[in-house]
């Protein structure tokens, strides 16, 4: 079981998976934006395990896939992040992977995944992104294996060899949200439509709210008795609130909407790991986007306005 009053903090400082440098200041940048006293003030017990070492992985031998830049580098922090990953979500701690690009959730999401199945759990996973990151080197435009991660966590084949002598822990697609998405590119759109994946994307949060496709994802995840991975990119926000990301898209969430797919997240009590990706400190506007991405963490482990009684849409009893 997960202890819902400990985090564990892992930095991932990867910037090899995209196309822009710098977000490997991503985690310094969320420590410096007080992730760790933000949660403590929640009461929650936090432990900071600093940043991932790499020494210590075996090289690797397999072939080089076709159109996956810097294969081996992300490779290499990919076997040593599945292994800390297992070990964290074993630990009993929500541990939250601080990102790094969003190629680190292949290593992330696997270790995780791992963990649960040997518990006899199901895991979800709910892709909170601009982008759908379901390209495979058969169907990737540029190469960029940030946008090659969710369709590996769903067993999509092309990065075979990728972990090396880890095993691998899949999960279904069935079992992936992908929420917020507002671009996605030709053929991985046909695959995802293939997969038959559920998508909320920025149409349907306009016309449907937050609300209503947040409690479809989680009513999902609560009738199988299942735990939920968050993998919360923050190129998913509006370049207004969020400016450093490397992929800045148009028509993204706004402040409120993200905080409510939060709140809503915590008042359901399943998410058992998070990632937090993307976060660009040398394209970032004084610091901005590594302040709301705090904020947001907040929201998520219980930070509310008004100490209502929670699970709960309504105003408090007059008394
Ligand atoms: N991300 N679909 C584009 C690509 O290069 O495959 C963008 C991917 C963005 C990935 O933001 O994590
Ligand atoms: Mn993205
Ligand atoms: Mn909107
Ligand atoms: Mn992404």
């Amino acid at each position: 079981m997960t202890d819902r009053r400990k985090v564990a903090l892992l930095g991932v400082p990867i910037d090899m998976g995209a196309s822009q440098r710098g977000t490997l200041m991503g985690p310094a940048a969320l420590r410096t934006a007080g992730i760790t006293p933000v949660l403590e003030s929640l009461g929650i017990d936090v432990l900071d395990h600093g940043d991932i070492a790499l020494a210590g992985v075996a090289p690797a031998t397999d072939a080089i896939p076709a159109k996956a830049n810097n294969y081996r580098d992300i490779q290499t922090w990919i076997r040593a992040l599945s292994p800390r990953a297992y070990d964290l979500a074993r630990s009993g701690a929500i541990p939250i992977f601080l990102g790094g690009d969003h190629s680190l959730s292949m290593g992330s999401i696997n270790g995780v995944a791992r963990y649960w199945h040997e518990q006899g759990r199901e895991l979800f996973v709910l892709w909170l992104d601009a982008h759908a990151d379901y390209n495979t080197p058969l169907t990737t435009m540029t190469a960029n294996m940030h946008g090659m991660s969710a369709a590996f966590v769903c067993g999509e084949s092309g990065l075979d060899g990728l972990l090396g002598d880890e095993p691998r822990a899949s999960i279904p697609p069935a079992h992936l949200d992908l929420f917020g998405i507002h671009s996605i590119d030709p053929l991985e759109k046909k695959l995802v439509q293939d997969r038959r994946i559920a998508v909320a994307d920025m149409r349907a949060i306009d016309e449907f709210g937050v609300a209503v496709l947040i409690h479809r994802v989680i009513e999902r995840v609560r009738a199988r008795n299942g735990v939920l991975h968050l993998s919360f990119d923050l190129d998913v926000l509006d370049p207004g609130i969020a400016p450093g990301v490397g992929t800045t898209v148009p028509g993204g969430a706004t402040y409120r909407e993200a905080h409510l797919v939060m709140e809503l997240l915590y008042d359901s009590g399943l998410v058992g790991s998070v990632d937090i990706v993307e976060l660009n400190p040398f394209l970032d506007e004084r610091g901005r986007t590594a302040r709301v991405a705090v904020e947001l963490l907040a929201s998520l482990f219980g930070q509310q306005i008004t100490d209502r009684p929670t699970p709960s849409n309504t105003l408090s009893e007059p008394r």
